[in-house]
């Protein structure tokens, strides 16, 4: 039967996921179930549950803040990046985010390519997360942008993908980014920001997720996304959408249609995460329009590069 619930897609089966971890975890704590545990039914017979007594073992972080034992899953797992000017050359650097130890490179997950690893030495792995109460504990105790220093960057970045365009999964990507004059804008950063990786984590960006579930994860297309990045610059902050992959203006079926795919990414995060209006023209002294540049075009420094703008 069709689920009733108006939630999109990774939410419901966020949701659902979170229900069905404390039911399980009620059920091999509770001796009443454990009796009455799958082992011991005959084929056929039907476990039944207290459903009320379960549902008062569910302790959310609403419930309880100190002592949940719920967690929100997201869809993806995802790791915050981090690099300023006291990160270059420093292994262990005092940074902002002295409240979480950051893991020397040699320890990430998959190791570095080779040609990203002078890029990436002076940036920090920070933490990675998979619910939301962890995405909320860590927003909750790191400096936001308006308040970095200058030349500053957090990445954050789908567990696994090092924020460089040498990962396997970015090399034929690109990115939206959008640059933003400081003076006018010290006030919205750091709520741009925030939406920016809501969006990201909450899977918005690229609805072609909504319709994955747990049982056709494995076939599912993969999200567009990567990561996202709030940089801080002398004179403005840049945020930035990183996407798989780029069209390459070939004018073929199967180019034309990833071209209306990073569009709308470019759409979404203009007008419903930035909150401007579609045709609004954002180009000013130190501003930028949202506009979508290929990596390789970026690593060209701009040369007879191919920019979309939304
Ligand atoms: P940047 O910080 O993304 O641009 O890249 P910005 O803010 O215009 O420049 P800045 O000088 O004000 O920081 C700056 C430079 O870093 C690029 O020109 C590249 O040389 C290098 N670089 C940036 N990225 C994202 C990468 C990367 O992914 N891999 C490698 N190898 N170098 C990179």
């Amino acid at each position: 039967m069709a689920s009733a619930s108006t939630l999109p897609g990774p939410a419901l089966q966020a949701s659902k996921a979170a229900l069905s971890a404390a039911l399980a975890e009620n059920h091999v704590k509770d001796p009443q179930n454990e009796q009455n545990g799958d082992e011991s039914l005959e084929p056929g017979e039907i476990d039944e549950v207290d459903m009320q007594q379960q549902a008062e073992n569910i302790r959310t972080v609403f419930n309880d803040p100190q002592n949940f034992n719920v967690k929100h899953p997201l869809f993806s797992a995802w790791t915050l990046w981090f690099d300023s000017p006291a990160t270059k050359g420093r292994n262990m650097p005092q940074t902002p985010m002295t409240a979480f130890p950051q893991t020397p490179l040699a320890q990430t997950p998959g190791g570095i390519a080779s040609a990203a690893q002078g890029w990436m030495e002076d940036i920090k792995r920070v933490i990675s997360f998979d619910s939301v109460e962890e995405f909320w504990g860590l927003y909750n105790n790191i400096v936001p942008p308006s308040n970095l220093p200058q030349r500053a960057n957090y990445y954050l970045f789908k567990e696994g993908i090092i924020p460089a365009w040498e990962d396997d999964a970015n090399k034929n990507g690109g990115k939206w980014s959008i640059q933003l004059p400081k003076d006018k804008n010290r006030a919205n950063v750091d709520k741009m920001w925030l939406y920016t990786m809501l969006a990201a984590i909450g899977e918005t960006f690229d609805p072609i997720l909504a319709n994955a579930t747990p049982e056709n994860e494995e076939d599912a297309p993969q999200s567009m996304i990567t990561g996202v990045i709030v940089s801080t610059r002398p004179q403005f902050y840049r945020l930035s959408i990183w996407t798989r992959t780029a069209p390459q203006s070939t004018g073929t079926d199967d180019d034309n249609e990833l071209r209306e795919r990073v569009e709308a990414i470019g759409r979404h995060f203009k007008v419903n995460v930035l909150g401007y209006a579609g045709n609004a023209k954002l180009q000013a002294p130190l501003a930028t329009e949202v506009e979508f540049l290929s990596h390789k075009d970026s690593d060209k420094k701009g040369k007879n590069a191919k920019k979309i703008v939304v």
